[in-house]
């Protein structure tokens, strides 16, 4: 797992989305300024400004404390009955109005397991498929009635090389053909609202693609306890609507508490052979590494949404976040 080099490349998109995130706050302040009719001087709202971006961060940390309480009380797996999962609406911190929730991305299929990323920067990097992930994809495309073809797009996107992988791919020579033209990014997913810039990634294959996939740091497993049934079906072929249903209900009544855990219930529940057991639970944890928040701050009649993604590293003891986005800042209509 190469998390650290992910988050480093995260640096230059992050310091820019702080340039707009100061931007809109001062525009959200000039909107609560305009609306109070009040005539501040610029050091009042500066000082707005910065109460906000205080009031974003406070949500951040807010977040991260739960998600480590949670972790602190359930040592080793995460499930869907844990704290994170309560979702925090209307609530009341002094003059602001808070909405939030945390989204588990490790019970999604993650976009950046298709290609292997070895050492971060070395040549060797992003240019060989991982072959498991793509019958993952496959499978999962199959379910929601997307072409298969599609995924091999998403291949050359990420990977570093410009040789198409085959007539369904699409490098530079396609891309840079559009109005406007642009580039394959050859590089990891950051955000999933990349997928509309992929060649055959319209809005109705992404709107059916998004609650099932997710783009975070390359090897990550799926949670077992909070996987969806049709990510569980695309594990492997073997598992069938009837076989993800009892996964699911079960990981939902008695969360799975260790991988052994769960293989006990394939070998003794599902009557699976041990290839396919292994093979199976070498795609899945129990415990979840990568979240999302979403958030929505009211301030008055204006208010800001953002989303910061939030990993809990299992080698330090401080949990990281990065990549916020203000998504909207408008007055409430
Ligand atoms: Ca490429």
């Amino acid at each position: 797992m190469n998390g650290l080099s992910y988050y480093k490349s995260y640096q230059g998109s992050a310091i820019f989305a702080v340039l707009i995130l100061l931007g809109v706050i001062s525009t959200l302040v000039a909107v609560v300024i305009d609306t109070n009719q009040e005539s501040l001087f610029l050091t009042q709202r500066y000082e707005n400004n910065s109460k906000m971006l205080l009031q974003i961060q406070s949500v951040e940390d807010f977040a991260m404390n739960i998600l480590n309480q949670d972790s602190v009380l359930d040592p080793g797996y995460s499930h869907k009955h844990q704290t994170w999962n309560v979702p925090v609406s209307n609530f009341s911190l002094g003059p602001y109005i808070l909405n939030s929730k945390l989204l588990d991305r490790n019970a999604k299929l993650n976009l950046n397991n298709l290609v292997i990323q070895n050492q971060p920067n070395s040549n060797q990097s992003l240019t060989d498929i991982n072959y498991v992930y793509l019958e993952n994809f496959f499978r999962l495309f199959e379910i929601l009635n997307i072409e298969s073809d599609k995924v091999y797009a998403l291949i050359d996107w990420i990977d570093k090389n410009d040789n198409i992988y085959s007539t369904s791919g699409a490098e530079d020579q396609f891309y840079l053909q559009k109005t406007p033209p642009y580039r394959a990014a050859n590089n990891l997913i950051h955000n999933l609202d990349e997928l509309r810039l992929i060649r055959g990634f319209d809005a109705e294959t992404v709107k059916k693609m998004k609650p099932y996939v997710t783009a975070i740091p390359y090897g990550s497993l799926i949670n077992i306890n909070t996987a969806e049934e049709n990510v569980i079906r695309s594990l492997h072929a073997i598992i069938g609507p009837t076989f993800a249903s009892l996964i699911s209900r079960r990981a939902n009544e008695q969360p799975f508490k260790s991988i052994d855990d769960f293989k006990i219930f394939l070998l003794q529940e599902l009557r699976l052979d041990t290839i396919t057991i292994n093979r199976i639970s070498s795609l899945v944890t129990t415990k979840s590494n990568d979240y999302l928040l979403e958030a929505k701050i009211i301030y008055k009649n204006s208010f800001i949404d953002f989303r910061t993604s939030i990993n809990l590293n299992k080698d330090e003891e401080r949990s990281k976040k990065y990549n916020r986005i203000v998504k909207k800042i408008d007055r409430i209509k």
